[in-house]
């Protein structure tokens, strides 16, 4: 449940010297987040602005008629208003070296972010959920799990609603999703229970480099909750704390939860109980069944019954754009994982598959470093298609291992995937880059390639 206003500005008074009578507050970023701060500070009397360095963000009219009083400042962040700010609650796509931000910090203002304020006004239980892959999925499987063992359940964070968002409604429990960039401003989040689910090169344009960006994400097991730790990646491991109750995954070896054999049948298990039989997991990829294990142990973690968490993992359908299988057409399987905007998706995706596939992959590469993609891809894929700003980078990864074929746009991609194809592939589209170069975001290109596969058909 979310606490009183006076308990809650105590709580910001403490930890950020927060107070709605000496505090000049912006908001920086103009966004989901940035609205959701806007409203949470209007409702405890702050006096604050929003800036966006957008000319016209999207939001900006329905925001005005919501708050024709509160100061907007777009166009640049290079305005006087940072100079005499005493705290910045920042956006997470905003980097924390703007120059206007970083001034501001000398001047003396504190970061704040949005899931400090939101971790300053529960006093349920934060389940907190981070890791490169699978943060989506284990976020809303637990979620449903709640929801099978009867609490009320708030899910959100970098998912979509964002996390202050969520006080409007009644909880016993918040699970939230989050990523580096919120973690890397969050100062006083003490979830109950937290994962990182693993750690693969990702985000590298804003991250100094890999060994910062795992930092930030280890910043999720601050305080003093159950840290429920992925045993078979090794970066993940080596952020076990001696002093802290530790619950442990693994689909390779044994663990607190793991796959076992039970009369030749594998088993989801907790220790020496069986759960329920791995087939019953209706998610492709072997990927899946480490996130199960993941949602289990933090569902357990909390007390959440297995059987109702068992129930939830059997009707559960998976997201839109991961592993999702969009049509059979003559013998051909087309699988859409466009949210697969790094290469450890798009490597657990192809390892997922027994068979060679014809893979789609390439768009934006964020600085990552596409030679990694090349052995998996020499194993599972019968070809490429690659297309966007970063295609170029895979092709040299590749250096001819596998035949690659060049397309500019989605259709023009799965025509050509459809002239190889031979009856019984799958293709898949995991492009292991980011969209934006080509598309509005991952829905659009996941969008663009269903409505391309289905126009096979006609
Ligand atoms: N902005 C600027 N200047 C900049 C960058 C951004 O003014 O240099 C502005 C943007 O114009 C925008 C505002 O800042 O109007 C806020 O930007 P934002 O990107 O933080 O947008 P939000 O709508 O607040 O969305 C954020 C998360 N976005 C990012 O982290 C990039 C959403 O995650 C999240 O759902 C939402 O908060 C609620 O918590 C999206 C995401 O892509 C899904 N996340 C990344 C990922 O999953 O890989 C990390
Ligand atoms: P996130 O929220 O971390 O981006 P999602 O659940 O949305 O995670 O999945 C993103 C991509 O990662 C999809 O392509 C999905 O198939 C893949 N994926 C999901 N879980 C895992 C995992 N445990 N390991 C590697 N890849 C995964």
């Amino acid at each position: 449940m979310s606490m009183d206003n006076i308990a809650i500005l105590r709580a910001l008074n403490t930890n950020f010297g927060l107070d709605p009578k000496s505090s000049k507050v912006i908001v920086v970023g103009l966004g989901n987040t940035g609205i959701s701060v806007a409203y949470f500070m209007q409702k405890l009397g702050f006096n604050f602005a929003i800036t966006d360095s957008r000319d016209k963000p999207p939001l900006e009219d329905a925001f005005f008629q919501a708050m024709p009083d509160t100061p907007v400042f777009t166009g640049g962040f290079d305005n006087s208003a940072f100079q005499v700010a005493t705290h910045l609650v920042v956006s997470p796509g905003v980097s924390l070296l703007e120059k206007a931000i970083v001034k501001a910090v000398a001047n003396g203002a504190k970061i704040v972010s949005d899931i400090d304020l939101f971790a300053c006004s529960v006093n349920v239980p934060i389940v907190a959920i981070t890791g490169s892959n699978g943060k989506s999925t284990v976020t809303t499987m637990l979620g449903e799990m709640a929801k099978y063992a009867g609490k009320r359940v708030g899910v959100g964070g970098n998912l979509g609603t964002p996390a202050l968002a969520l006080l409007e409604h009644p909880a016993d429990l918040f699970v939230l999703e989050l990523s580096s960039f919120q973690l890397e401003r969050t100062h006083v989040l003490n979830a109950v229970a937290a994962t990182v689910l693993n750690i693969s090169a990702d985000h590298l344009d804003r991250h100094d480099d890999i060994a910062s960006y795992a930092q930030e994400k280890q910043s999720v097991f601050r305080g003093t909750g159950v840290m429920v730790i992925n045993m078979d990646d090794p970066v993940v491991k080596d952020m076990i704390l001696s002093s802290r109750t530790v619950l442990t995954f693994s689909i390779k070896e044994s663990a607190d939860f793991c796959i076992g054999f039970k009369e030749g049948v594998e088993y989801l298990m907790y220790n020496d109980e069986s759960l329920m039989p791995l087939a019953e997991l209706p998610l492709e990829g072997r990927h899946n069944a480490a996130n199960a294990l993941a949602a289990l142990a933090l569902g357990t973690a909390i007390g959440l019954d297995a059987v109702a968490m068992c129930d939830a993992l059997k009707v559960f359908k998976g997201l839109d754009h991961r592993m999702q299988r969009v049509a059979e057409i003559r013998g051909v399987t087309w699988v859409n994982d466009s949210k697969a905007t790094n290469i450890g998706a798009c490597v657990a995706a192809l390892e997922g598959y027994d068979r060679k596939v014809i893979l789609i992959a390439g768009g934006d590469a964020k600085g990552a470093d596409m030679n990694e993609l090349t052995p998996v891809i020499k194993e599972k894929a019968k070809s490429v298609v690659l297309m966007g700003k970063d295609a170029g980078l895979i092709k040299q990864a590749l250096n001819g291992c596998v035949p690659v074929y060049d397309a500019s746009n989605m259709v023009q991609a799965v025509q050509i995937c459809a002239d190889i194809a031979d009856m019984g592939d799958s293709v898949l589209l995991s492009p292991a880059c980011a969209s934006l170069d080509q598309y509005k975001n991952y829905q659009d290109r996941g969008n663009q390639f269903s409505k391309a596969v289905l126009g096979l058909l006609k």
